[in-house]
Formats: C-alpha cells, sequence, structure tokens
C-alpha cells in the first residue's frame, strides 16, 4: 500500500536547492526559470561529474592504454548503461549517442530512409513537429521524389487521430510523430499509431525530446523503432542527446559519417565498420558530456519519474487555471492530455514584448514561434509566449509569472 501524503515527506520542488542557477536573482527579483522546454537547468551533481571528468580523468576513449584513458571510457560507456537502462532498450547497442536529437533525426533520415526511398513512398508526420522532426524528412523526400505527409490537428492543438491513422498506407515508409509537442504541451497518442502503424509493418520513429524529461519512457512497452532526445531538455549538458534504435534496424543501416571509431579495419581497397553502436559514432564523442548526461539520468532516477510527472501535472494544472484568469489571454494548446507547457497570447501586446518586460521581473519564459512554424500558422499567428515546467518549479514562480504578466497589461493597457 502506497505511504499517506504528510508533511514531513520532501516535496518534488525541495529539489530546487539542488541547482546552483536558481538560487540567483535576475533584475533583482528570484528567478522564475520557466524556459525548461528550450533547455532545463542543471543540478549540482551534473556540474560535478563533468568537473570531475575534465578535472581528473580527460583522455580520450577507446583508444588508449593509459589510466586516464581507461577511466574516461569506463565512465562515458557507463553513461551508455544508464541510458539504456533508463529507457529500457533491450541492449546497449541499441543507444546511440548524438549531439542531440536534431543530429538522431537526420541519421534516422539519411541512413535509415534515404537508400530505401523513391517517387511514390511517403513519410507521415503531423502538423505539431518542431522543424527537427520537418526538415530532415524534407530533406531525404528532396533526395529521393518521396513525399512529405501531413496528419491534421484541431483547435485544441490535438493530432486528429482518425485521420492520421488514415493517411497511413502501402506507400508510408516512416511515421515520425513527436512524443510530446514543444509549442502547445500536446501528449500524442503514440500507442494507437504505432499500432496502427506496426500492422502496416512500418517503422516509426517517435521524437521523445520533450517526453523524457517529463515521464518515465520505455521503448520496448511503446513498441517504437526509433526513440531520440537530447541531453539539455533533462538537466544535462547540451550536445549530447540519443538515439534508441532497434537493433535489426540499426545493423542493417550504413553508417551516418565516416571517420575514426566507427570502423574495424580501413585500407584504401575498402573499410571494414565496427560494431553497434559505435559503427554510428564517427570521431572523438562529447565525452564530458555524456558522463554529465549519465549523472542527469541518475538525478532523475533519485527524484522518482512518476513523483516528477505527478508534480507537473498538478503544477501545470494551477499555471493553466491562473493564465485563463487573465483579462484578454488566449491559450494556444488545450489538449486533454498534456505536459508541462502553455502557449498564450496576451491582449494585442507582442510576445517579445511580453517576454522582455517578464525578463525584468526575473521570469524567464521563450517566446516566438519555438521552432514549429507550422503551429503558428495553423492559429494564424507569428509566436506566442510560452511558459514550460520542470520538476523545480513551484507555485511561487507560477505567481510571480501572473504578477510580472498583469504588470504587463497595466504598462500597456
Ligand atoms: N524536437 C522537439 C520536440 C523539441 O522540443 C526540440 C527542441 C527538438 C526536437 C530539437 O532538439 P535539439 O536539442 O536537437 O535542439 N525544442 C526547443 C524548444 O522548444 N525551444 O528551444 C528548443
Amino acid at each position: 500500500m502506497s505511504q499517506p501524503q504528510t508533511r514531513s515527506q520532501p516535496q518534488v520542488a525541495d529539489c530546487r536547492r539542488d541547482f546552483p542557477a536558481l538560487q540567483q536573482q535576475v533584475s533583482g527579483h528570484p528567478l522564475a526559470y520557466l524556459d525548461n522546454a528550450a533547455s532545463a537547468q542543471q543540478p549540482q551533481a551534473v556540474i560535478d561529474a563533468v568537473a570531475r571528468y575534465h578535472g581528473e580523468d580527460h583522455a580520450n576513449v577507446h583508444r588508449g592504454v593509459h589510466t586516464l584513458s581507461h577511466r574516461a571510457t569506463e565512465a562515458y560507456e557507463g553513461a551508455r548503461d544508464k541510458i539504456r537502462d533508463f529507457v529500457n532498450a533491450a541492449s546497449r547497442s541499441e543507444i546511440v549517442l548524438t549531439k542531440g536529437t536534431t543530429e538522431a533525426i537526420n541519421l534516422v533520415a539519411q541512413s535509415f530512409c534515404r537508400p530505401r526511398l523513391g517517387p511514390g513512398d511517403e513519410i507521415l508526420i503531423t502538423h505539431l513537429e518542431h522543424h527537427a522532426n520537418i526538415v530532415p524528412w524534407q530533406l531525404v523526400c528532396e533526395q529521393t521524389g518521396a513525399t512529405l505527409v501531413v496528419a491534421p490537428i484541431n483547435e485544441r492543438g490535438e493530432l486528429e487521430l482518425e485521420a492520421c491513422l488514415g493517411l497511413m498506407s502501402e506507400q508510408t515508409r516512416m511515421v515520425a510523430v513527436a512524443h510530446v509537442s514543444n509549442a502547445l504541451g500536446t501528449i500524442n497518442p503514440v500507442a494507437d499509431i504505432v499500432a496502427a502503424a506496426r500492422e502496416l509493418g512500418v517503422p516509426v520513429l517517435l521524437d521523445g525530446a520533450q517526453g523524457v524529461p517529463h515521464m518515465a519512457i520505455d521503448v520496448q512497452a511503446l513498441g517504437c523503432d526509433f526513440y531520440t532526445f537530447s541531453g539539455h531538455k533533462m538537466f544535462g549538458p547540451t550536445g549530447t542527446g540519443v538515439l534508441y534504435g532497434r537493433e535489426t534496424l540499426l545493423d542493417a543501416m550504413p553508417p551516418y559519417q565516416g571517420g575514426g571509431d566507427m570502423i574495424l579495419e580501413v585500407s584504401f581497397e575498402g573499410t571494414t565498420y565496427n560494431e553497434l553502436p559505435y559503427k554510428f559514432e564517427a570521431g572523438t564523442p562529447n565525452i564530458s558530456g555524456t558522463i554529465g548526461l549519465g549523472a542527469a539520468i541518475d538525478y532523475l532516477n533519485g527524484v522518482g519519474l512518476d513523483r516528477i510527472a505527478r508534480h507537473e501535472d498538478e503544477l501545470l494544472s494551477y499555471m493553466t487555471r491562473k493564465l485563463a484568469d487573465l483579462p484578454g489571454i488566449r491559450l494556444f494548446g488545450t489538449a486533454a492530455s498534456k505536459a508541462s507547457v502553455q502557449s498564450f497570447l496576451v491582449g494585442d501586446i507582442h510576445p517579445h514584448d511580453l517576454g522582455t518586460i517578464l525578463d525584468h521581473q526575473g521570469v524567464a519564459i521563450r517566446t516566438g514561434h519555438h521552432c514549429a512554424m507550422p503551429v503558428m500558422q495553423f492559429f494564424g499567428i507569428p509566436g506566442t509566449a510560452r511558459a514550460s515546467l520542470a520538476l523545480y518549479n513551484t507555485e511561487a514562480d507560477v505567481d510571480q509569472l501572473i504578477a510580472a504578466i498583469t504588470k504587463a497589461q497595466r504598462l500597456f493597457a
């Protein structure tokens, strides 16, 4: 039986004290950091892990016989094992380390799709994708003559599931869908999408950049073929990321880039490639960043993904209620199933002006198109203001946001 909640139990937001960046003032106000969908802050444990590598273990990986290289390799490959556990991949061969979600999706587009596509073939995405899950597919369509097909959304910012499933056909060669929308916060019905695609034998890529920080991910339970995410949105360093790929598919794919580490043997007559996952990891990788990502995973596991999801759901409801109560506000993204993000516009205040006024009151949000221009085109707006939550945010952050917006409204009245 679960323990009854008592006042003495630690709250998720108590973790705030683990994040040095959150202890500062901005423009004379405590920092209310509500731009987590762009990049989340790092706990001291991540900063320390990166510093320890730089201070004590810095050497190249996979190639030295000396002590520091052994230590660096152990820490780097140890991070891969943590990532495998974290998303429950069947094998460490399925965890390809990249510099982020963007590189992971480009890798699949070029290495998996490009050799398989031709005129008449289709790639299915949705109207709410981040540019990183649009442009790589446009590129490969241009290269091969294939067609990009886009599933529609509705006014709440939800995927029209029936229409989406209706667009899958014998011609579909790949379905690529955000797990969670970065601009609207919509959690897509990925189980239904994966089930329908599997019936047709079509592989599915889930863009998990906004999924991983907010909910427990099990790639085997999801049943997807590829799952992509970025370290910097899950409290790790920038320049780190992951492509999970089903081993049989990765095995059949040619390398994405050539260079050191991805080979077994090179001669001018020909080159043989390394085993998975190294076949896809050419050159010296982001060693310190990946070690930091491993530390971020330890941190997330320590707090508990289920507790984080519960905390953020409650706080998102609180924030949405408070925002909706403001006069002249328009909310974008009101799906039934959402995570951690609310986009909005306030009267005729330009979102950039609003963001600047908020910054002067210590509130950090993102404004603009959020690299999801088609979403803005759907709503007929140039951009929005977006507040996005993480595990360390509190009702006090939301109250500071609301007070700052109220002040902006007075200034523009
Ligand atoms: N996919 C989604 C759903 C994203 O939210 C982002 C980044 C990316 C892909 C690309 O990730 P990257 O780490 O490779 O750049 N999203 C955002 C955002 O919402 N604001 O800034 C970056």
